[in-house]
């Protein structure tokens, strides 16, 4: 067990006094993958700290590195102050949204494999605070990080000062959870050697420079995610034809016995899907190798159909970390935390053969994707680990309700207004109608196959009107795509209204 934390060992203060260490302009990092062992109480601090000064006139907004979404302390806390002038990755708040899309903060989406190499390399500039949870931390520097890890081991090491927050709610046997390991940056990058979805391949604490640690502040706040929409029954015949689709493909002899692994991004449709593989008893027992763990997986581990479970993050309500904690002894053989480095490395999941099954906000005929932008301009989240499962895993799966907005909007459209997974990323597509098999199709068929499969009834007609159009390998009528119906402001099927209404 980690020597105890000592008060002596560093200097303990408020959020108040650790926040008003943190200069205008500077770029702060902080750790936690989406709500998970996020930080919870510096950045509310940093935010009446930059309000004040807005108050007396003065600038005050940082460059905010985060590994994926973050607690609303963080962004949406950050953004109603008007603190964060650029942010990467991902996020996942209603404020910082409209900020983005207002220009006010700027955004870089990016793939979350691509954020520690891009830090590592520096192109994203040095960092002057690292701000992390953590559930100890021993006077030479080994940390016991808490529910969510992403880039915490890069950017601590990277910083040149580390504020801790020393969160008791997370309890000191979480120790064994975590599986701290970071690469060498190129040309010395080594393979990662595991092998199966349970190898621990580094330690179970993380070793931070304890000179740098500037502040540490004590709480004992539980995490606190967005709560979800219960399952509805569109998420769950989706689940059911994913179940079915995974069955048919291992009754021949695509899928091994013992199954593969499977990642399950993030979101209302995906917690629910997950939901029904994890209690059709027709499904055998599986494996996670996933970025995030949402609140139906765990109830797939008490029952046993989810064998074990790797993941950077456990972005479950407060009731599920409860359960988790309240039986770590059972959870330490059955769950690890990963930096974000190895749980996207597209090495690991290409060699586990994944199963990644991810949300879209619309598909095109063609096998396009778009999971991030509305009518091609109006950032939703971002790409997060999309791509780095669509792309790398042996089976990759888009699910989405084939409308949205209460039908009024089609999830199948001509062509997408903006792309995130390319026709060569994608494979299959399942809506609650069925399940659209592209694997080896060409352009024409592909199309087809979407509508036959995938798209609601209503919108059919109007999209098999498209295919009369047959000039060219993929046979689009693009000018038509973009501006159907006369509406300027159109940029897909989005907009054309289906219903009488
Ligand atoms: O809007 O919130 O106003 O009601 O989009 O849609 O159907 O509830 O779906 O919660 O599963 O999210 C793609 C956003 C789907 C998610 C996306 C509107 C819809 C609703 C949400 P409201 P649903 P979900 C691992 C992997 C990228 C990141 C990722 C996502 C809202 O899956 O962010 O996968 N994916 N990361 O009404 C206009 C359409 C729409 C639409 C849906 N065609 N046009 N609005 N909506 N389709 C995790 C990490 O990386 C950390």
């Amino acid at each position: 067990m980690l020597v105890n934390f000592s008060t002596h060992d560093f200097p303990e203060v408020s959020a108040e006094e650790a926040a008003s260490f943190i200069e205008n302009g500077q770029t702060v990092a902080v750790g936690g993958f989406t709500a998970a062992g996020s930080v919870k109480l510096v950045t509310r601090s940093l935010a009446e700290r930059a309000l004040e000064m807005h108050r007396n006139g003065q600038e005050f907004r940082v460059r905010l590195l985060a590994s994926a979404s973050t607690d609303a302390a963080v962004d949406e806390v950050l953004a109603a102050a008007e603190a964060i002038s650029y942010r990467v990755p991902y996020q996942g708040s209603r404020l910082l949204r409209q900020q983005i899309n207002q220009h006010c903060v700027e955004f870089a989406d990016m793939h979350l494999s691509h954020m520690v190499p891009l830090l590592k390399s520096g192109a994203l500039g040095p960092i002057d605070f690292a701000i992390f949870e953590a559930a100890a931390i021993s006077s030479d520097g080994r940390v016991l990080l808490t529910s969510g890890i992403g880039a915490i081991p890069t950017i601590a090491r990277m910083a040149r000062r580390i504020i801790v927050e020393l969160n008791a709610y997370h309890p000191p046997d979480l120790e064994g959870l975590h599986d701290i390991y970071e690469l060498d940056p190129p040309p010395r990058t080594r393979e990662v050697p595991i092998y199966r979805t349970s190898d621990r391949i580094g330690s179970t604490l993380m070793q931070i420079d304890p000179a740098r640690v500037v502040a540490v502040v004590r709480t004992d706040i539980p995490d606190n995610p967005p709560p979800l929409q219960p399952m509805d029954d569109i998420s769950r015949k989706i689940g059911e034809n994913i179940a079915q689709f995974l069955l048919s493909e291992r009754l021949a002899g695509r899928i091994p016995e013992k199954f593969l692994p499977l990642q399950a991004g993030v979101g209302n449709v995906s917690n629910a899907l997950m939901g029904t593989l994890c209690t059709d008893s027709a499904f055998p027992p599986f494996d996670m190798y996933s970025e995030l763990l949402q609140d139906t997986i765990f109830d797939g581990i008490e029952c046993g159909r989810v064998r074990f479970a790797s993941s950077s993050g456990l972005a479950v309500s407060p009731a599920i970390l409860r359960r988790i904690y309240d039986h770590l002894d059972e959870y330490h053989k059955k769950l690890v935390l990963r930096p974000m480095e190895i749980s996207n490395h597209p090495e690991v999941i290409r060699r586990l053969g994944v199963i990644g099954i991810n949300g879209a906000l619309e598909v095109d005929l063609w096998g396009n994707v778009n999971s991030t932008h509305v009518s091609g301009t109006q950032l939703v989240n971002g790409i997060g680990g999309s791509g780095d499962f669509s792309r790398n895993c042996a089976i990759s799966i888009f699910a989405t309700p084939s409308t949205a907005k209460n039908g009024k909007i089609s999830c199948i459209v001509p062509m997408c207004s903006h792309i995130d997974h390319t026709e060569h990323d994608t494979q299959i597509f399942v809506t609650e109608y069925g399940v659209a098999d592209l694997r080896g199709l060409c352009p024409s068929r592909r199309a087809k196959t979407i509508i036959e499969k995938c798209a609601h009834p209503d919108y059919r007609p109007l999209l098999y009107d498209f295919l009369k159009y047959d000039k060219g390998h993929i046979p689009i009528d693009i000018q038509r795509a973009f501006s159907c119906c006369g509406l300027k402001e159109s940029t897909s099927l989005n907009t054309i209204p289906c219903r009488s209404d």
